[in-house]
């Protein structure tokens, strides 16, 4: 049973939501993904949205491009976190999907990631399961030693190259 479920707009969307899934599998969590359109597909976000709390979904995140409304569509029928993924198209570089997501009226918040930002779209749906589960929560915290680590070897790399300039 996946604990995570992707909704993605377009399979044109899919590029960009590897980045996620990556996540989800670097960390061993357990996802499933669909093509689920809040225009083209109304019908099926509101079946999808209102049985995935009964299936086990714990977080669902919510990608698409120009305007995105997805996120806010699922959220609308359920109760379990939503975090949207807009998609950077190719008119308006990806603020169009922002502004669709992240705009949302009081009572219906969406977690909006940045435009394209599917690695953190991934990290903070572990972040959230991990409130609840410690082996998950230890590999977080190895996450976030392990990126402090590279930034200070990139530091130290740093100060070498001035040595030389
Ligand atoms: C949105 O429209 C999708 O999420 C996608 O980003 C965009 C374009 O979809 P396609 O025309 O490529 O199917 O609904």
């Amino acid at each position: 049973m996946a604990e995570v479920a992707i909704v993605m707009g377009s399979n044109s969307d899919l590029p960009v939501v590897k980045g996620a899934i990556e996540q989800l599998k670097a960390f061993g969590v357990s996802y499933e993904a669909h093509v689920i359109s809040a225009h083209r597909t109304p019908y099926e976000a509101e079946e999808f949205a209102k049985n995935a709390k009964a299936r086990g979904i714990k977080v669902i995140i919510a990608a698409a491009g120009k305007a995105a409304h997805l996120g806010g569509v699922i959220a609308a029928y359920t109760t379990l976190p939503v975090i949207a993924l807009p998609i950077k198209s190719s008119l308006m570089d990806g603020l169009d999907s922002l502004l669709s997501m992240v705009q949302m009226p009081s009572g219906i918040p969406v977690a909006t990631v940045a435009v394209n930002g599917a690695d953190n779209a991934g990290i903070l749906a572990v972040q959230m399961l991990a409130l609840s589960n410690p082996e998950l929560s230890e590999k977080m915290e190895a996450f976030k030693t392990n990126m402090a680590m590279a930034v200070k070897e990139k530091d130290k790399q740093l100060q070498e190259e001035l040595k030389n300039l």
